[in-house]
């Protein structure tokens, strides 16, 4: 992983969540079309995807931001869980919207969820540039900023492009988790790792990879376009990290799943809690498969458990391909 110039100053680690979401996790016995189904637990949690990388890192005291844009009572609702887990918020606020809703469905008799995310409102320009503004004002040199979740309405290709060069101009560093045309934005901006699942990398490659090879040979080729690391998310079965000089096939522990909402994102969180303390790639990546692992025996969305997630460690398999 790329090292720093030490600095006088400890880095800040920026987390930018623009279309956050407060989740509803319902739990049933089972889920039964055209029948009445009864929830059995409601859980309300945080989302949108960067919130959890901020969780992460204030459940290790690394010091962090969490911004984006909250709005309504919903937004009140996402500050306070995320305050609740004391982590360090300092949203743009857009009035008369409402943070969307994002609902997740976990029926007791069988592995997975079902997630139903609300689109969020439509983003106006002022509201953009404020983020824009405070990202110019805030991010130093070789600050960690994380950019992760789908954008909401009105953020454009364009737009999500220039918070990156925001980001670039003043030397930070971008951990980007996103899908379609917003991923090769970020692959184009070469930023320094992204976060893919099969069908987004299937579908930023527009073409249907068959095989291991044929995954490593579209890594490596994006390796050399200027990203740095390429953790390609394959869900349950772990992941393929791919730098220029290393590809790994990480394999996560064997755990009892109740919820795998957030896994992916808490996983996001553990690789930045590692790359902030400089540690090298093998173990930035069994640390965030440990967390992840943790997160899917836990029933809510942002939910894990650090001294569980450190006792997988040693569950973890990592193969060099
Ligand atoms: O990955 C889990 C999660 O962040 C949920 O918390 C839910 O809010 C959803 O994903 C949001 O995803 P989206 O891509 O719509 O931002």
């Amino acid at each position: 992983m790329k090292k720093y110039e030490k600095r006088g100053d400890s880095i800040m680690i920026y987390t930018v969540t623009l279309n956050a979401a407060l989740d509803k996790v319902i739990s049933v016995n089972k889920l039964v079309k055209n029948h009445n189904n009864k929830v059995k637990k409601l859980i309300y949690d945080i989302g949108g995807k960067a919130t959890h990388v901020s969780v992460v890192l204030s459940s290790m005291d690394i010091t962090n931001i969490a911004t984006g844009i909250l709005a309504g009572e919903n937004g009140k609702k996402v500050q306070n869980l995320l305050e609740a887990k004391n982590v360090k918020c300092d949203y743009v606020w857009q009035q008369g919207n409402e943070t969307r809703e994002s609902f997740i469905i976990v029926p007791e008799d069988e592995e997975g969820s079902y997630m139903i995310t609300q689109r969020g409102f439509g983003i106006k320009d002022d509201t953009f540039n404020r983020v824009k503004d405070k990202l110019s004002n805030l991010v130093k040199k070789d600050d960690i900023v994380v950019f992760a979740g789908g954008p909401p309405p009105k953020i454009t290709v364009e737009k999500y492009r220039e918070l990156l060069n925001t980001v670039k101009d003043n030397g930070g560093r971008l951990v980007v988790d996103v899908s379609g045309e917003y991923l090769k934005e970020a692959i184009e901006a070469k930023v320094d790792l992204i976060k893919p699942n099969k069908a987004e990398f299937n579908e930023m490659v527009n073409k249907s990879l068959a095989d291991e090879e044929e995954y490593i040979k579209e890594l490596k080729r994006i390796n050399e376009i200027g990203v740095e690391v390429i953790a390609l998310s394959l869900g349950r079965e772990g992941s393929i990290i791919s730098t220029k000089d290393k590809t790994l096939r990480v394999y996560p522990p064997k755990i009892r799943e109740v919820n795998d909402t957030g896994c992916g994102d808490v996983f996001l969180g553990g690789a930045v809690a590692m790359m902030a303390q400089e540690k090298e790639l093998e173990e930035v990546f069994r640390f965030a498969t440990a967390i992840s692992a943790s997160k899917a025996t836990k029933e809510g969305s942002s939910d894990f458990d650090i001294d569980q997630a450190l006792g997988f460690l040693k569950d973890v398999r990592i193969q060099y391909i």
